[in-house]
């Protein structure tokens, strides 16, 4: 496969076995009208993306994960030393649950240090042995170009610390933050609505008290001890290196990102971008390729590609390229091995999702995960390409839709330029 490069990215890793369960197979139409490129006979395509399939990790490595971290030092620079001192190792950490008693909160058994029952992570873990769950997940950012990271979190679920404190009256939100350096102006903060964190509908996944990814225990760039991980949102909610809970009756989000400009109830969006694409191959040549979708909201049920001659004038009045002659790429299916440096690349029992006796997915693929897709075809006579991706969701919709506030989570049809140069 002359050509196909290796891109370094933060989700792909070249490192397991892997099968399709779903396919999604191209029609064989030629790829435009113009008929400039040939369909890919279906053994040569199967071969190619199985070979492809097999470099990806589903898990994201932890070497490989995006994480943020704001804060001058932020926490993580600190010194063990100091992280001590601050409380953000295992046996310094402790959570406050208080109540903002200016809005009329009342809590009955508010946890915190001046009455010496702040929790401390020895009750975490007692807490975990009873409550603590695991799910797959991805992380992404509000504005992020492409995902953080994929993960399977596991913690324990936050209602049952809030039950503790026994919230009793005029609570509606969770305001809670992070360590900051004690300097207001570094605090990152983000808040819930009680009702979101006291129960979720059945096919939803609680928000927890997260201390370990991908079956470790957080790193200190991870959030360590302890961070929120709120899922279905976008990562801004999931606070790290958290310390402090609030409940009040004020009804508005007070988040750090919403003060910079971002919708903070958005969810996560379906939409596919690119992981490997070769920027040069030989008019001819059979090549793949690779991306990730993010399984939003509105599911998944297709990524689709389009390849037009660079420079093509845009279709009037179409800004999504509904009217393309867009082509099914290929969905990979759950993986055998799952990365991401589990033990034997196998999920560790009660993973939310899976099916205990089989030891796969319920649904494939799941909501808010990665799925990561295939893309077969021949390159076309020399020249100057485009390449765009795009998803489709379980409603049929094509996604990106019109978006009104583009801070509401990245989603775009991405494009990626391709050369194709002559056999000789
Ligand atoms: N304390 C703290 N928590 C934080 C942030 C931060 O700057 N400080 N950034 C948030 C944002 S905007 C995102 S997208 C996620 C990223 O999670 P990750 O660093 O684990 O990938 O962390 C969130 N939690
Ligand atoms: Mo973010």
């Amino acid at each position: 496969m002359a050509g196909e490069k290796k891109r370094k990215n933060p989700i792909s890793r070249l490192n397991r076995r892997s099968f399709l369960a779903a396919c999604a197979v191209a029609t064989s139409r030629s790829l435009f009208s113009k008929g400039l490129t040939a369909a890919v006979p279906e053994k040569e395509r199967w071969v190619l993306v199985e070979r492809v399939a097999r470099e990806i990790s589903y898990l994201t490595p932890l070497g490989e994960f995006r994480m943020l971290g704001r804060g001058s030092p932020p926490p993580y620079k600190l010194s063990r030393e100091k992280r001590k001192e601050v409380g953000l190792t295992p046996e310094t950490w402790y959570l406050e649950v208080v109540p903002d008693t200016s809005s009329g909160a009342v809590v009955e058994n508010p946890l915190c240090k001046e009455r010496g029952n702040a929790l401390s992570w020895k009750r975490l873990m007692a807490l975990a042995e009873k409550h603590a769950i695991r799910f797959l997940h991805i992380m992404s950012c509000t504005n992020g170009r492409r995902p953080f990271g994929m993960g399977l979190w596991e913690g324990v679920p936050l209602r049952e610390v809030i039950r503790i404190a026994r919230p009793r009256a005029n609570v509606r939100r969770v305001y809670y933050w992070g360590y900051h350096n004690n300097d207001p102006k570094q605090k990152f903060q983000a808040s819930l609505s009680l009702e979101r964190v006291l129960e979720e509908p059945p096919e939803e996944l609680p928000v927890i008290l997260c201390y370990k990814l991908n079956g470790k225990f957080l790193t200190p760039k991870g959030g360590a001890p302890v961070r929120m991980f709120v899922p279905g949102l976008y990562g801004n909610r999931s606070v790290k290196w958290l310390q402090k809970i609030v409940l009040t009756n004020d009804y508005k989000a007070n988040d750090t990102y919403a003060g910079w400009n971002n919708d903070v109830e958005s969810h996560l969006k379906t939409w596919a971008c690119f992981l490997n694409v070769p920027k040069r191959v030989k008019a001819g040549e059979i090549f793949a390729v690779s991306g990730i979708a993010q399984v939003g909201m509105s599911g998944l049920k297709k990524v689709q590609c389009w390849l037009s001659p660079k420079g093509a004038a845009r279709p009037a009045g179409d800004p999504y390229f509904q009217r393309a002659p867009w082509k099914d790429a290929c969905l990979l299916g759950p993986p055998e091995n799952w990365g991401g440096g589990l033990p034997g690349g196998k999920l560790p029992p009660g993973t939310l999702g899976i099916d205990p006796a089989s030891g796969k997915p319920e649904v494939w693929p799941m909501r808010w995960t990665a799925a990561y897709w295939v893309y077969v075809l021949r390159a076309p006579q020399p020249g100057e390409y485009v390449l765009r991706c795009r998803t489709i969701d379980c409603k049929g919709r094509a996604q990106p839709l019109p978006r009104p506030y583009r801070k509401s989570g990245y989603n775009a049809i991405q494009a990626a330029k391709i050369t194709v140069v002559s056999e000789a």
